[in-house]
Protein backbone atom coordinates (compact mmCIF):
# COMPACT_ATOMS: atom_id res chain seq x y z
CA UNK A 1 0.00 0.00 0.00
CA UNK A 2 1.23 3.28 -1.06
CA UNK A 3 1.43 5.83 2.28
CA UNK A 4 0.31 9.12 1.64
CA UNK A 5 0.35 12.09 4.10
CA UNK A 6 -2.64 13.80 4.53
CA UNK A 7 -1.89 16.88 6.63
CA UNK A 8 -5.29 16.90 8.29
CA UNK A 9 -5.35 12.80 8.96
CA UNK A 10 -3.22 13.50 12.51
CA UNK A 11 -5.81 15.66 14.17
CA UNK A 12 -8.74 13.27 12.92
CA UNK A 13 -7.43 10.45 14.02
CA UNK A 14 -6.23 11.44 17.42
CA UNK A 15 -9.85 13.10 18.15
CA UNK A 16 -12.53 12.52 19.89
CA UNK A 17 -15.15 14.41 18.79
CA UNK A 18 -15.90 15.94 15.10
CA UNK A 19 -18.62 18.46 15.34
CA UNK A 20 -20.60 19.46 12.52
CA UNK A 21 -22.23 22.95 11.82
CA UNK A 22 -26.16 23.31 11.08
CA UNK A 23 -26.60 26.72 11.01
CA UNK A 24 -31.14 25.45 11.42
CA UNK A 25 -30.40 24.16 14.46
CA UNK A 26 -27.49 26.75 16.23
CA UNK A 27 -29.98 28.54 17.98
CA UNK A 28 -29.69 32.14 16.14
CA UNK A 29 -25.91 31.55 15.94
CA UNK A 30 -24.37 31.79 13.00
CA UNK A 31 -21.98 28.85 11.50
CA UNK A 32 -19.12 31.60 12.25
CA UNK A 33 -19.99 32.59 15.60
CA UNK A 34 -20.54 28.58 15.88
CA UNK A 35 -16.93 27.55 14.65
CA UNK A 36 -15.33 30.04 17.09
CA UNK A 37 -17.02 28.54 20.00
CA UNK A 38 -16.17 24.98 18.70
CA UNK A 39 -12.46 26.60 18.48
CA UNK A 40 -12.50 27.67 21.79
CA UNK A 41 -13.87 24.25 22.79
CA UNK A 42 -11.11 22.98 21.83
CA UNK A 43 -12.45 21.04 19.01
CA UNK A 44 -10.31 19.97 16.80
CA UNK A 45 -12.31 18.27 13.62
CA UNK A 46 -14.88 20.20 11.93
CA UNK A 47 -17.25 19.72 9.23
CA UNK A 48 -19.06 22.63 7.37
CA UNK A 49 -22.54 20.72 6.52
CA UNK A 50 -24.91 23.45 5.54
CA UNK A 51 -27.72 22.05 2.79
CA UNK A 52 -30.27 25.50 2.86
CA UNK A 53 -27.31 28.22 1.45
CA UNK A 54 -26.82 29.37 -2.13
CA UNK A 55 -23.43 28.44 -3.43
CA UNK A 56 -22.18 32.31 -3.24
CA UNK A 57 -22.91 32.17 0.64
CA UNK A 58 -21.21 29.05 1.74
CA UNK A 59 -18.17 30.32 -0.37
CA UNK A 60 -18.05 33.27 2.43
CA UNK A 61 -18.22 31.53 5.37
CA UNK A 62 -16.11 28.66 4.35
CA UNK A 63 -13.61 31.34 3.84
CA UNK A 64 -13.72 32.80 7.34
CA UNK A 65 -14.14 29.08 8.40
CA UNK A 66 -10.52 27.98 6.75
CA UNK A 67 -8.93 30.83 8.00
CA UNK A 68 -10.58 30.01 11.80
CA UNK A 69 -9.33 26.72 12.24
CA UNK A 70 -5.87 27.04 10.13
CA UNK A 71 -5.07 29.51 12.66
CA UNK A 72 -6.20 27.01 15.37
CA UNK A 73 -4.48 24.09 13.40
CA UNK A 74 -8.18 22.57 12.94
CA UNK A 75 -8.67 20.10 10.58
CA UNK A 76 -11.39 21.69 8.18
CA UNK A 77 -13.64 19.06 6.30
CA UNK A 78 -16.47 20.18 3.76
CA UNK A 79 -19.83 18.51 3.04
CA UNK A 80 -21.02 17.89 -0.35
CA UNK A 81 -19.54 20.31 -2.44
CA UNK A 82 -16.06 19.37 -3.70
CA UNK A 83 -15.97 22.85 -5.30
CA UNK A 84 -16.23 24.44 -2.61
CA UNK A 85 -13.32 22.50 -0.87
CA UNK A 86 -10.87 22.70 -3.24
CA UNK A 87 -11.43 26.44 -3.54
CA UNK A 88 -11.13 27.27 0.18
CA UNK A 89 -8.08 24.77 0.70
CA UNK A 90 -10.04 22.44 3.37
CA UNK A 91 -8.48 19.64 4.78
CA UNK A 92 -11.06 16.92 3.54
CA UNK A 93 -14.40 16.88 1.82
CA UNK A 94 -17.21 14.21 3.20
CA UNK A 95 -19.71 12.65 0.66
CA UNK A 96 -22.57 10.96 0.93
CA UNK A 97 -23.76 8.00 -1.01
CA UNK A 98 -26.01 10.05 -3.27
CA UNK A 99 -22.83 12.45 -4.23
CA UNK A 100 -20.02 12.24 -6.81
CA UNK A 101 -18.02 8.71 -6.85
CA UNK A 102 -15.49 8.75 -4.66
CA UNK A 103 -13.15 7.42 -7.06
CA UNK A 104 -13.72 10.55 -9.26
CA UNK A 105 -13.63 12.38 -6.37
CA UNK A 106 -9.69 11.71 -5.10
CA UNK A 107 -9.06 12.37 -8.65
CA UNK A 108 -9.67 15.88 -8.11
CA UNK A 109 -8.85 16.89 -5.04
CA UNK A 110 -5.32 14.82 -5.38
CA UNK A 111 -3.70 13.12 -2.46
CA UNK A 112 -3.42 15.71 0.39
CA UNK A 113 -6.75 15.86 0.67
CA UNK A 114 -9.07 13.68 3.54
CA UNK A 115 -11.91 11.84 1.28
CA UNK A 116 -15.00 10.52 3.83
CA UNK A 117 -17.66 8.96 2.91
CA UNK A 118 -21.10 8.08 5.01
CA UNK A 119 -22.54 4.86 4.93
CA UNK A 120 -25.44 3.19 6.44
CA UNK A 121 -25.37 -0.89 5.63
CA UNK A 122 -22.13 -3.63 5.78
CA UNK A 123 -22.58 -3.47 2.09
CA UNK A 124 -21.75 0.01 1.79
CA UNK A 125 -18.67 -0.36 4.07
CA UNK A 126 -17.03 -2.59 2.74
CA UNK A 127 -17.62 -1.50 -0.89
CA UNK A 128 -16.07 2.30 0.75
CA UNK A 129 -13.07 -0.08 2.19
CA UNK A 130 -12.73 -1.83 -1.16
CA UNK A 131 -12.21 1.31 -3.28
CA UNK A 132 -8.90 2.17 -1.19
CA UNK A 133 -9.17 6.50 -1.48
CA UNK A 134 -11.73 6.77 1.12
CA UNK A 135 -9.91 7.74 4.31
CA UNK A 136 -12.49 7.06 6.91
CA UNK A 137 -16.24 5.88 6.47
CA UNK A 138 -19.67 7.28 9.12
CA UNK A 139 -21.17 4.83 10.64
CA UNK A 140 -25.03 5.63 11.31
CA UNK A 141 -27.36 6.77 12.00
CA UNK A 142 -26.95 4.86 15.43
CA UNK A 143 -29.55 6.44 17.22
CA UNK A 144 -32.79 8.24 15.48
CA UNK A 145 -32.58 11.34 14.56
CA UNK A 146 -34.53 14.64 12.83
CA UNK A 147 -30.97 15.97 11.77
CA UNK A 148 -30.13 14.20 8.17
CA UNK A 149 -33.36 14.77 6.30
CA UNK A 150 -34.31 11.22 4.53
CA UNK A 151 -31.58 8.75 6.37
CA UNK A 152 -32.54 5.65 6.91
CA UNK A 153 -33.95 4.24 9.74
CA UNK A 154 -31.62 4.12 13.26
CA UNK A 155 -29.44 1.30 12.64
CA UNK A 156 -28.59 0.84 16.44
CA UNK A 157 -25.77 -0.90 18.11
CA UNK A 158 -25.80 -3.92 15.17
CA UNK A 159 -23.65 -2.14 12.27
CA UNK A 160 -21.61 -0.38 14.35
CA UNK A 161 -20.56 -3.79 16.41
CA UNK A 162 -20.36 -5.06 12.14
CA UNK A 163 -18.19 -2.33 11.61
CA UNK A 164 -15.54 -2.93 14.63
CA UNK A 165 -15.63 -6.87 14.11
CA UNK A 166 -15.23 -6.92 10.54
CA UNK A 167 -13.28 -3.81 8.92
CA UNK A 168 -10.13 -1.89 9.32
CA UNK A 169 -11.28 1.24 8.04
CA UNK A 170 -11.23 4.55 10.35
CA UNK A 171 -14.81 5.14 11.48
CA UNK A 172 -16.67 7.77 13.15
CA UNK A 173 -20.07 7.09 14.64
CA UNK A 174 -23.01 9.51 13.89
CA UNK A 175 -26.74 10.06 14.28
CA UNK A 176 -28.19 11.02 17.84
CA UNK A 177 -25.37 11.02 19.75
CA UNK A 178 -25.65 13.11 22.96
CA UNK A 179 -23.68 13.72 26.23
CA UNK A 180 -26.31 10.44 27.95
CA UNK A 181 -25.12 8.36 25.23
CA UNK A 182 -22.06 9.05 24.10
CA UNK A 183 -20.31 6.48 26.81
CA UNK A 184 -22.51 3.81 25.14
CA UNK A 185 -21.26 4.16 21.88
CA UNK A 186 -17.27 4.31 22.66
CA UNK A 187 -18.35 1.48 25.17
CA UNK A 188 -19.19 -0.60 21.70
CA UNK A 189 -15.89 0.47 19.73
CA UNK A 190 -16.34 3.66 18.32
CA UNK A 191 -13.33 6.20 19.03
CA UNK A 192 -14.54 9.21 16.98
CA UNK A 193 -18.31 10.34 17.28
CA UNK A 194 -19.85 12.93 15.22
CA UNK A 195 -22.32 15.13 16.64
CA UNK A 196 -24.45 17.99 15.12
CA UNK A 197 -27.23 19.00 17.32
CA UNK A 198 -25.88 18.10 20.67
CA UNK A 199 -23.36 20.73 20.13
CA UNK A 200 -24.26 23.23 17.90
CA UNK A 201 -27.92 23.41 20.06
CA UNK A 202 -26.20 24.02 23.65
CA UNK A 203 -26.78 27.02 24.79
CA UNK A 204 -23.19 27.05 25.92
CA UNK A 205 -21.02 25.27 23.54
CA UNK A 206 -17.74 25.11 25.67
CA UNK A 207 -19.78 24.30 28.75
CA UNK A 208 -21.10 21.05 26.56
CA UNK A 209 -18.14 19.99 24.96
CA UNK A 210 -16.66 19.40 28.92
CA UNK A 211 -19.51 17.44 29.90
CA UNK A 212 -18.71 15.03 26.73
CA UNK A 213 -15.95 14.87 27.46
CA UNK A 214 -16.09 13.71 30.91
CA UNK A 215 -18.87 11.61 30.25
CA UNK A 216 -16.62 10.44 28.00
CA UNK A 217 -13.77 9.53 30.31
CA UNK A 218 -15.62 8.39 32.92
CA UNK A 219 -14.78 4.62 33.48
N1 LIG B 1 -25.37 11.66 8.94
P1 LIG B 1 -27.37 14.66 15.09
S1 LIG B 1 -26.92 10.89 10.78
C1 LIG B 1 -25.37 14.13 9.12
O1 LIG B 1 -26.15 8.28 9.56
C2 LIG B 1 -25.80 12.81 9.56
O2 LIG B 1 -24.84 9.14 8.06
C3 LIG B 1 -25.90 10.58 9.48
O3 LIG B 1 -27.07 14.76 13.55
C4 LIG B 1 -25.61 9.23 9.00
O4 LIG B 1 -26.08 14.56 15.81
C5 LIG B 1 -26.65 12.55 10.61
O5 LIG B 1 -28.06 15.97 15.39
C6 LIG B 1 -27.26 13.56 11.52
O6 LIG B 1 -28.28 13.49 15.29
C7 LIG B 1 -26.52 13.71 12.81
Amino acid sequence: MVMVHRPGMTNFLTTDIYALTAEEYSMGRSNVEVVKLLIKAGIKVIQYREKNKQAGAMYEECLTIRNLTKQARVTFIINDHVDLALLVGADGIHLGQEDLPPLKVRELIGNEMILGLSTHTPEQAKAAATLGCVDYIGVGPVFSTNTKKGVCQAVGFSYLDYIVKNLDIPFVAIGGIKEHNIMEVKRHGANIMALITELVGAADIPAKVRAIRQALNKQ
